[in-house]
């Protein structure tokens, strides 16, 4: 063999990559066995501390010495809980494997019926619906032991329970277990991702929306489920710091995969957890060592890597690699060449394996050495071939889930080797192809029969029907009374929540005469003055949780710091450089701000959790979070995506939002298009406010929705960074501005040429005053100016009711809000704002006349507000224009004048389409 590298071998390169040592040469056997024996001697007399100490000492002495010693971020390839410090296995195995293996062969059968009924109906690439075997296959263990033995349900409070991210795609085996615990009927297994047929069906993945009273957490989205268990896990000290429940006692369980593991939420904030010491959070990484096309790392080890990565991140790492099987072997192993053989081998080696027979096994595993072929002399290829991997076996998996629920001031990750597709044999046992998996033929049913023992006839097992031992059999009984001992079922959701009596708009009407009333101030500044108020209501403000990006002192928030405090669990542990000022930087156990730095899919994750609380927890706590609008649905629109699914209530305020409104900070900044992105999401409410005195109307109407009429909703606000003079709000238009338009302001011209309609939003309402101004004076024009607070809102309404309409043609038509409002009104409307055309563009098919939009479509740029407006076409003199230019199309303005207008406005007929330039 000499310089060849074996098959399977890893590479120095990615030892190194993975945190691993290169193993080096002994030059002296003898003094290593004399080190090693006194070190024995030392462990066995006074115990692993004392070890430590030593061992710590020599490397401390011989750094001292410029000696230079790898930091090692890796453990050998083995358990990192030796057999020595196992716990007693408290459940029957026996009972629990049945259980196990019938939950299997549901959870296979949900999936093969599925795609049996349907085939030919489309579905992902031609086929049925799809589905997933093989994750569930090689995970089952994982969950099970976690559902005997550790899952805390909801209890009696009914909001006591452990909080658990399911893998997405392992849901069947979720299914299967509620079956057997009769909480699911066999006709909604039947449907299994057949959701619209009428008994219902089951839904592909966790979705709180469509199935409410089951699911808590969407997952699928790859990598948010982590990063979510993350933040969960710290609001849940949140809610403990702040007064609000006592959640120590709840655990906060994400599983993942290991190919998960490559998103970067899935990693991204796993320090916050350290740090934060979150010892309410485990992570479970099902190893599998397979992704969807292949090996999540042929080349390398994931395991290791994951260790090197957890273990730096100063997280509490427990591998699970090798079931007792191995146990004897690696005991005899005197000279630490199994492990070291173990730690030598790849990923995509060991998926070969799985697929090889014990004699494959012997001469390509243990063949590398002499003394492990002899150490294994007396094992026949059959028992070689059976020696199952850690994730496989409840006792190994017993084990770390103890460790890791009474494990102290870290969280802790679990690293589970387990095989994809486990039990499929030659239908995708740890093949490439295992993950799209989702047929069985006869033959591989019933070798899948056969080898869990499920009591199904050969003649029976080709249709894979479902089997549910009778409710009193031992397994029924032991699995019920496992989940009542543990405090009820998981997962489950209450859909009735406690209501929280919020203030009304009349409470708000002096704040909002003295707030805002003739003072110069922007919208962001009018929120943050409503926020200061709300915070200090009675009634809610202890709920209230604001959480920001750092971006604070972006929005003028700072007052906020010493007012309510920013959340720390561990206070404040100095003097802050800025103690002697007003606003200075308070960090306080009991605060009330989220301040996350600079992440904003971490800060999502915490209005996802908080928003949910009242569901979590029955506690309604109110999100606010605050963030640069620009690094919003753009960056973390699958987040918000999420936070819809799951029924996440509150309310998103996007700062600094308008293309030309945030002037001076340019391209990458200047959002004109989180509209556009919000109005695809259905449980988000967008508005574009223009007044200090909508953006309070909309919100304070929002908390009603939401938490005294239980509305599943989130609201989007928009605000912005200019300051303008706030008027009073006129009489009777909160309907208006919740609905998304009302009349703002009306100018009558004697002899007038012909009158124009002039919609605005947020900034833009006042360039559209502006125009009003002009038209009037320079040429005659009379208008109205409405405020649009929201397209989509009036779009969603508009639609809903023309399909009403069109599905009873035989009632009286029903009227949409924009109808209504514009009954009588006569074109040309033109719409300005400080986004895309398209969100106002969503009226086009509901206007009845000349309806013209202008807005900011084209890459932002730097420059004042006035030469951006002008550039984007939604000043004043741009309004004008159009308004001219649709009246001499009417007819009723000569052409001629609107030429000379553009001329007069100083505007060039000649620039170049901002849309491109
Ligand atoms: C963000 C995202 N990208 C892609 C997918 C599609 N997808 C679903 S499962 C899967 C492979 C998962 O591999 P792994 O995490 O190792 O899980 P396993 O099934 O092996 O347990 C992929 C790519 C997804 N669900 N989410
Ligand atoms: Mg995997």
């Amino acid at each position: 063999m000499a310089d060849a590298k074996l098959l399977g071998e890893v590479d120095p390169a990615v030892m190194a990559a993975s945190g691993q040592v290169e193993a080096q040469v002994d030059i002296d056997p003898s003094e290593t066995s004399e080190w090693l024996g006194s070190l024995d001697y030392v462990y066995k007399s006074k115990g692993a501390d004392r070890v430590r100490y030593l061992v710590k000492a020599l490397e401390n002495r011989a750094r001292r010495d410029g000696v230079e010693i790898p930091i090692e971020t890796t453990t050998p390839y083995i358990n990192t809980i030796p057999p020595t410090k196992q716990p007693a296995y408290p459940g029957n195995r026996e009972i629990e494997r049945r259980i196990k293996s019938i939950i299997r062969w549901n959870a296979m059968a949900m999936v093969v019926r599925a795609n049996k009924k349907t085939d030919g109906h489309g579905g992902l690439l031609g086929g049925g619906v799809g589905g997933h075997i093989s994750t569930f296959a090689s995970s089952a263990t994982l969950y099970e032991v976690a559902f005997n033995h550790f899952f805390r349900g909801r209890g009696e409070s009914g909001y006591d329970g452990d909080i658990i991210y399911f893998q997405g795609h392992a849901s069947p085996g979720m299914y299967s277990r509620a079956f057997l615990e009769g909480r699911l009927p066999q006709e909604k297994l039947e449907n299994f991702r057949q959701e619209l047929q009428p008994e219902g069906g089951l839904s592909s993945y966790p979705h709180p929306w469509l199935m409410p009273s089951f699911w808590e957490y969407p997952t699928v989205s790859m990598g948010l489920g982590p990063i979510m268990a993350i933040y969960q896990a710290r609001f849940n000290e949140y809610l403990k710091d702040r007064g609000f429940k006592d959640t120590s006692g709840q655990k906060v369980w994400a599983f993942l995969g290991d190919g998960e593991c490559d998103e970067p939420e899935t990693l991204g904030a796993i320090t916050l957890a350290s740090r934060e010491k979150l010892d309410n959070l485990i992570f479970v990484v099902n190893c599998n060592l397979q992704r969807l096309d292949g090996p999540v790392r042929g080349n390398g080890k994931i395991i290791q890597e994951l260790e090197a990565i957890f273990r730096g991140a100063g997280w509490n790492v427990i591998k699970v690699v090798w079931s007792s099987d191995w146990d004897a072997l690696l005991e005899k192993d005197d000279s630490g060449l199994l492990a070291q053989r173990m730690t030598e081998v790849v990923d995509g080696q060991y998926q070969k394996y799985v697929g090889m027979n014990g004699a494959y096994i012997r001469e390509h595993f243990f063949g590398k050495y002499p003394q492990l072929l002899k150490l294994v002399e007396n094992y026949s290829d059959e028992r070689l071939e059976k020696m199952k991997r850690g994730g496989h076996d409840p006792e190994k998996v017993y084990t770390a889930y103890k460790a890791a629920v009474d494990h102290k001031g870290q969280p802790t990750v679990i690293l589970a080797k387990t095989i994809k597709g486990y039990g499929l044999g030659e239908a995708g046992e740890g093949r490439n192809i295992a993950h799209n998996q989702k047929k069985m033929n006869e033959k591989e049913l019933l070798e899948f029969r056969s080898r869990f023992g499920i009591p199904i006839s050969d003649e029976e097992v080709g249709n894979a029907p479902f089997y549910k031992p009778p409710a009193s059999s031992n397994e029924i009984k032991y699995l019920q009374e496992r989940r009542t001992a543990l405090g009820g079922p998981v997962p489950s959701r209450p859909t009735e929540h406690p209501k929280l009596e919020v203030p009304t708009i009349d409470d708000y009407r002096k704040f909002m005469t003295t707030q805002y009333d003739g003072k110069s101030i922007s919208t962001t500044n009018g929120f943050v003055r409503l926020l200061g108020r709300l915070v200090k209501d009675k009634k809610i403000g202890a709920n209230i949780v604001p959480i920001v990006p750092d971006e604070s002192r972006t929005f003028g928030m700072e007052g906020l710091f010493r007012e309510i405090g920013i959340y720390a669990h561990a206070g404040q542990l100095y003097d802050p450089i800025d103690s002697d000022q007003i606003s200075y930087y308070k960090e306080a156990k009991d605060g009330q701000i989220l301040e996350e730095g600079i992440t904003e899919a971490g800060s999502m994750s915490s209005f996802n959790a908080a928003g949910t609380a009242y569901s979590a927890h029955g506690i309604n706590m109110i999100p606010f979070y605050i963030y640069y609008s620009m690094f919003g649905f753009q960056r973390v629109g699958d987040s918000i995506w999420a936070a819809a699914d799951m029924r996440a209530k509150g309310f998103l305020i996007g700062g600094t939002a308008g293309r030309t409104t945030l002037n001076g900070e340019g391209l990458q900044h200047q959002d004109g298009h989180s509209h556009l992105n919000a109005m695809a999401f259905p449980t988000v409410r967008a508005y574009d406010p223009a007044w200090a005195y909508e953006t309070a109307v909309i919100v304070l109407d929002g908390m009603r929705r939401l938490f005294q009429e239980d509305e599943t909703a989130i609201y989007y606000v928009t605000v912005h960074n200019e300051d303008y003079e706030m008027p009073t709000m006129p009489a009777g238009v909160e309907d208006g501005i919740i609905k998304g338009i009302y009349k703002y302001s009306s100018r009558d011209v004697e002899g007038a040429k012909g009158r124009v309609q002039l919609f605005g939003s947020g900034s833009i309402l006042r360039n559209a005053l502006e125009a009003q101004k002009i038209l009037a004076e320079k040429y005659d024009v009379a208008s109205d100016v409405w405020s649009v607070t929201s397209y989509t809102q009036l779009r969603r309404d508009a639609q809903s009711c023309e399909r009403w309409n069109m599905l009873h043609p035989d009632q009286s038509p029903r009227k949409s809000y924009i109808e209504t409002v514009l009954e009588g009104v006569k074109g040309p409307f033109i719409s300005s704002s400080d986004n895309v055309r398209a969100v106002a563009e969503q009226l086009l098919p509901y206007m009845s006349e000349d309806y013209y939009v202008l807005g900011t479509d084209g890459l932002g740029r730097s420059e004042t507000r006035t030469a951006l407006r002008r550039h984007f076409e939604v000043d004043a003199a741009s309004i004008t224009i159009a308004a001219l230019y649709r009246l001499s199309k009417q007819g009723v303005f000569p052409t001629s004048l609107v030429a000379a207008a553009i001329k007069d406005l100083g505007f060039d007929a000649e620039k170049p389409n901002p849309l491109y330039t």
